[in-house]
């Protein structure tokens, strides 16, 4: 054992020096100290973002990689998706969205460096944290401490995944994109909850070792690991700020691997925005204070395209409010506003990295920061107060810096960029409607009924249990559904109340062929209990329980240990006198998947039987399958599907899994609904919650259908499995586009620039305002005053017609008596 290992492990370093020297003039050198990752000898400071490659399709990722790459950044980020590429044992998947080789090529052929991170383990908002549910099988296996089963499976598929990406000479050191790669991820968040201290520390030690003996040329970074860090991987931060976390380690680079741009979307919440200005602020402070390499996660945060994607109650959208939305379109104003600052960071790159540095402060919340290297010097005035204005003094000269944020002077006199002054626009998405077709009164729906009958008795499961047994280990996870039926003999009829208790996510009760309640489990508490009134009658009686999943969790301290399903009940019939048929230990039959999956209706093979021709569909009828076709919206601009009117289910286009949707599922009222504003730390969770939207109305009403998935000038089949019963007659296809662009707050002097430029050919069709004195409304709505008419005309002239256009602002605008100073454009794509 060990003498093979030891041969293909020298086979693979003479392969790795042979293509090293093939490639000799364009491989990279990726080493690092206590300033920076040092490339090819140079200091460099990376400006990263994460794009998961399964969460859009191949044919997205240049485009998406490209406005990564004109937005100023470095590199990409990307987790590896264990669960997507090895779905069943030995059985790989590295097709369509999961290649992955793919999508590192893009990334080089960009001219862009890579970030691997590898985990396994993830997080990601991913199904199971990225862990396939069939480890659980493993005699002896314990997740994520010191155990040979899970040890095995990690370094194997670890070792594939490095073994291809070096097959396709895809590290540095072969002349590849990947100057990082990362093991493990966030296991210091749950170290100190694990009882077996030493176990927990023995892993994480047999991590770091497993990942350097992979030779891959580049470093290895852990993130999250503060304490106990083993030798040889660089620690690095991740949160919503990291100016004042440190690496303990003094030689190491101080690395910011998370910087959330957002959040993510759970059903019943409604949307979370970060402020442009507020991330600009983060990523400022952090290299005001020595960061090095710093990654917007996400950058693009885009789709959970099917089950295995989907996390746990998260929404099929992964948009982020990431500065490219779930649908790849430039979210300005915060693609813009951060583009600005990666200039200028990018300007002062040489000094940051090599000078000398001082900070001064003004009380703890106002620093001047001044690096200074061969007589040159770059300076940072970061104002952490929340409600003041404040004044700093460099060399003589007063500065006013806005309430929380960050002044960049990169000659130390100037101040070039400050965090809370967006010069870039605002652009605003609107959906159209298809105008190859008026839907939806011209889509023509048929039907099919999901097949019960078979599990409306206990008949023909796939086995029987006097148990109830456990969700992901019975079915191993490769359907949402399982079937728990039983039976049993009853004297006379009655009236009983049915209870089951179970671990989630959903449930249906049928008793004798009748729906008979069901219920869901409140967002994170998992467990819950499903109560509804029963009828029995004489002699044998069937109960068929239906328990569905939604994504398994993904996080916490043995989180993988959270079981899911009716598992050990109880299950039980009361009646009003108290007596009670407890059935948890009756026979079950055990069935997975529903029947239409097994059929693959999504498919829409010829000879299934569909019903509808008539012209009538049955609506809100819980299990119901619904086809119908439709012809693509012309162009190139992004699709969604509106599936508003529909319940719960799963939605296919042309064979392709869109996700799950559950329109039905309102976002609740929080605290955070009805104000915002960027001063102040952002949170996602507990008090001080703000800038919420979507609040009350559908968690999501619109689907991504990337284009690849459609067909143009040919009927494309759109095929709905509606679980809980809705309406699809609303159902209908849009684009998404620019509509209302703004600039929001022009200084004398600045070159204002408003574009249409998501997609070719789409041009300003008007200027509707040009103010001094906007003070209501949101651009798409401003609610003028003290209009300009130079500046109106200035703008007309430049930009109607026109993709894009630049005027500058000059002293002939303003208009008398307006005191502001600053001016508001409003225009329409
Ligand atoms: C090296 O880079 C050049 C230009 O960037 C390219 O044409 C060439 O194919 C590269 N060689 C290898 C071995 O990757
Ligand atoms: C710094 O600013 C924060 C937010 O405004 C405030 O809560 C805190 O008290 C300030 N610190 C000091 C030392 O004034
Ligand atoms: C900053 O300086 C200006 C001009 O000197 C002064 O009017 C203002 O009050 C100062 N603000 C603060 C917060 O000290
Ligand atoms: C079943 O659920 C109910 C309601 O949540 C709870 O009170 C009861 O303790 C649970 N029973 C068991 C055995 O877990
Ligand atoms: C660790 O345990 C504490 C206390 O029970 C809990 O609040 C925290 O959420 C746990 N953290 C993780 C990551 O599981
Ligand atoms: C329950 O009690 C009621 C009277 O309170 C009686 O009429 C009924 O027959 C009882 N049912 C059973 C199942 O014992
Ligand atoms: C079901 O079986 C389990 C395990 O044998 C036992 O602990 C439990 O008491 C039984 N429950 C009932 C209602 O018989
Ligand atoms: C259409 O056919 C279904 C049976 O497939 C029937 O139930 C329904 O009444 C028919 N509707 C009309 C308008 O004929
Ligand atoms: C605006 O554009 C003009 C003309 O191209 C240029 O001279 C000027 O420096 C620009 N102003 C700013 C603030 O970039
Ligand atoms: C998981 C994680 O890193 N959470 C951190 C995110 O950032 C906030 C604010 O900085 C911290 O409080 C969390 O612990």
């Amino acid at each position: 054992m060990a003498t093979t290992t030891m041969a293909r492990a020298s086979l693979a370093l003479v392969l790795l020096l042979i293509t090293a020297a093939v490639g000799a003039a364009n491989c990279t050198t990726v080493a690092y100290n206590d300033r920076a990752l040092v490339i090819d000898g140079q200091r460099r400071i990376v400006l990263s973002g994460s794009i998961h490659y399964p969460r859009s399709t191949p044919e997205m990722w240049p485009d998406l990689i490209k406005k990564a790459k004109e937005g100023g950044l470095d590199a990409i980020e990307t987790y590896v998706f264990w669960n997507g590429h090895e779905p069943r044992p030995r059985q790989y998947n590295f097709a369509g969205n999961y290649d992955i080789v793919r999508f590192f090529k893009e990334i080089q052929n960009a001219g862009m460096y890579a970030i691997l991170r590898i985990g396994p383990y993830i997080c990601g908002e991913w199904n199971y944290g990225g862990l396939p549910a069939w480890l659980r099988d493993i005699p002896g296996m314990q997740f994520r401490m010191h155990n040979q089963p899970f040890e095995h499976e990690m370094e194997t598929f670890t070792t594939l995944i490095v073994n291809k990406l070096k097959d396709a000479n895809m590290f540095a050191g072969q002349g590849g994109p990947i100057i990082l790669s990362q093991i493990e991820n966030e296991y210091g968040n749950i170290m100190a909850n694990l009882t077996d201290a030493q176990s927990a520390s023995e892993y994480i030690h047999w991590c770091a070792a497993m990942a350097n003996k992979q030779n891959v040329g580049v470093p290895w970074i852990m993130c999250q690991q503060d304490a106990d860090v083993p030798p040889n991987v660089i620690n690095t931060c991740n949160g919503f700020y990291c100016h004042d976390w440190f690496p303990k380690r003094t030689d190491i680079p101080k690395i910011w691997t998370e910087n959330w741009t957002g959040w993510f979307k759970a059903w019943d919440k409604p949307d979370f925005h970060r402020s442009a200005q507020d991330i600009a602020f983060a990523v400022a402070m952090f290299f005001q204070k020595r960061g090095s390499l710093q990654n917007y996660y996400m950058y693009h945060g885009g789709t959970n395209f099917g089950r295995t994607a989907g996390g746990p109650y998260i929404t099929t959208s992964y948009d982020y409010d990431a500065p490219l939305d779930e649908y790849g379109n430039i979210r300005e104003p915060k693609y813009g506003h951060l583009k600005d600052l990666h200039a200028v960071l990018k300007s002062m790159e040489k000094i940051l990295v090599h000078g000398d540095f001082s900070d001064i402060n003004y009380g703890r919340n106002v620093t001047v920061t001044k690096y200074t290297l061969d007589g040159s010097s770059v300076c940072f005035i970061s104002n952490q107060f929340d409600d003041r204005d404040a004044n700093a003094t460099i060399d003589g000269t007063t500065h006013v810096v806005p309430a929380w944020s960050v002044s960049v002077l990169p000659d130390c006199k100037a101040v070039a960029y400050n965090t809370a002054k967006i010069k870039a626009q605002t652009s605003v998405m609107v959906k159209k409607p298809n105008t190859v077709e008026q839907e939806p009164e011209n889509l023509k729906w048929s039907w099919m009924p999901e097949h019960l009958k078979p599990f409306m008795t206990d008949e023909k499961g796939s086995f029987r249990k006097n148990e109830l047994l456990e969700q992901i280990t019975t079915s191993t996870d490769q359907s949402d559904y399982l079937w728990y039926r039983t039976s049993f003999e009853h004297k006379g009829e009655a009236k009983y109340k049915l209870s089951v208790n179970t671990t989630g996510h959903q449930i249906y009760a049928f008793v004798n062929g009748k729906l008979a309640g069901r219920q869901h489990s409140p967002n994170g508490a998992f467990i819950f209990q499903l109560e509804s009134p029963v009828k029995l009658h004489d002699g044998k009686n069937y109960l068929s329980l239906l328990s569905a999943t939604m994504g398994l969790k993904n996080y916490g301290a043995l989180f993988e240990l959270m079981p899911a399903g009716i598992v050990g009940g109880p299950v039980k019939l009361v009646d009003n006198n108290g007596s009670t048929i407890d059935l948890s230990n009756s026979s079950w039959s055990y069935k997975a998947g529903l029947a239409g999956e097994h059929r693959q209706i999504h498919l829409d093979k010829p000879g299934y039987k569909w019903h509808g021709d008539n012209g009538t569909i049955p609506i809100n009828r819980a299990f119901t399958w619904y086809k119908a076709t439709f012809q693509a919206p012309a162009g190139e601009e992004a699709v969604v599907a509106d599936l508003m009117g529909l319940n719960k289910g799963v939605a296919w286009v042309n064979g392709n899994n869109l996700g799950r949707y559950w329109p039905s599922y309102v976002a609740a009222e929080m605290g955070g609904c009805h104000h915002c504003d960027y001063r102040g730390a952002f949170k996602a969770e507990g008090d001080g919650l703000k800038c919420l939207t979507g609040c009350n109305e559908p968690a999501q009403r619109f689907y991504h259908v990337p284009r690849v998935f459609l067909r143009a000038g040919e009927p494309n089949t759109v095929v709905l499995f509606e679980e809980a019963g809705g309406d699809p007659s609303r159902v209908g296809f849009h684009t998404v586009a620019v509509g209302p662009v703004c600039v929001e707050a022009a200084e004398k002097g600045d070159n204002v620039t408003l574009s249409c430029g998501q997609h070719k050919g789409r041009t300003i069709s008007s200027v509707d305002l040009a103010s001094y004195g906007v003070t209501r409304g949101q651009c798409g709505a401003y609610q003028g005053g003290c209009e300009s008419k130079a500046a109106y005309e200035a703008f007309a002239e430049a930009c109607v017609g026109k993709e894009s256009c630049t005027v500058q602002h000059t002293d002939a605008f303003s208009g008398a008596g307006c005191q502001s100073g600053v001016l508001t454009v409003q225009a329409t794509c």
